[in-house]
């Protein structure tokens, strides 16, 4: 495989299997390829939720062409699509949204919570909430992969395509923290490739928010999550989920910005 000038790849292949301050740092350095912690969260308490995420009133869809497929609790900051209207709803449902979530790992602490108190005590500069244009940001959307029918197509995430709010000035790196609330024991696979887009690819992400997987190699990496890990990555590089046979497919998701170690890190859904 050759790298064009313009890739920006992944120093190293290597998937770390703890969650500490180097391995964050060295993620956001982009000098490994992923964390893949097992057993984060209990899998009873997940599995619960898991199922009212599945029933769950708020359950929509993502919009674009390619990931209509994948359900959601709670909207998630690119369904604002630029428009002040979606903006205005996205905020001003996003603290009772965060309320809600956590309500529903009641008496337990929800894994998005704990992921956020865990990069606040981790980073240099601990890390907060995401607002944007000073109102907050919702974090800690489930999505729920259908079987069979629900997949993500090879694409990647970046902030800076979402939104030109002032706080988003000096973003170095993004990644996602995934919690697997549930995984089918077939498919539902991560795939991760460990390079940004081409310029082309960008331009067919931005259009229907995923590539043909025919179009590009094969990935570096295809993780089968297990319910209860935890997995972070850059999802600014080449990323999909493949379909899963018996039965839905849930995760409870939060993107993460970097601005260097001196800076606090920030996250929103
Ligand atoms: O559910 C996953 O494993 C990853 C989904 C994804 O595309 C993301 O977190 O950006
Ligand atoms: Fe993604």
């Amino acid at each position: 495989m050759t790298a064009t000038a313009h890739v920006v790849r992944s120093a190293t292949n290597e998937i770390a299997t703890e969650l500490t301050a180097r391995t964050l740092l060295q993620l956001a350095e982009r000098e490994i390829g992923a964390i893949h912690v097992r057993g984060y969260y209990p899998v009873e308490i997940a599995e619960q939720v898991a199922q009212k995420a599945i029933n769950h009133q708020a359950l929509g869809h993502y919009h674009k062409q390619y990931t209509s497929s994948v359900g959601r609790v709670y909207m998630p900051h690119i369904d604002t699509k630029w428009d002040a209207e979606l903006t205005k709803q996205y905020h001003d449902s996003a603290l009772p949204a965060i309320e809600d979530v956590r309500s529903m790992f009641h008496p337990y602490l929800s894994p998005i919570d704990r992921v956020r108190l865990e990069l606040q005590e981790l980073w240099p500069a601990g890390a907060n909430l995401l607002r944007l244009r000073e109102r907050a940001c919702f974090v800690g959307a489930f999505r729920v992969f259908q079987p069979s029918t629900s997949k993500f197509y090879p694409h990647n995430d970046a902030i800076d395509q979402e939104t030109d709010a002032p706080e988003i000035a000096g973003v170095l790196n993004q990644l996602v923290a995934n919690v697997y609330l549930q995984v089918p024991k077939k498919g539902g696979d991560l795939h991760l490739w460990l390079r940004e887009p081409t310029p082309e690819e960008t331009a067919t992400i931005l259009d229907v928010e995923g590539l043909q997987p025919d179009s590009v190699e094969p990935p570096v990496h295809v993780i089968h999550p297990e319910a209860g890990d935890l997995i972070i990555f850059s999802p600014r590089m080449l990323h999909a989920v493949t379909s899963g046979e018996d039965e839905h497919r849930v995760g409870a998701a939060a993107f993460i910005a970097t601005k260097g170690p001196r800076e606090p890190l920030v996250y929103w859904s």
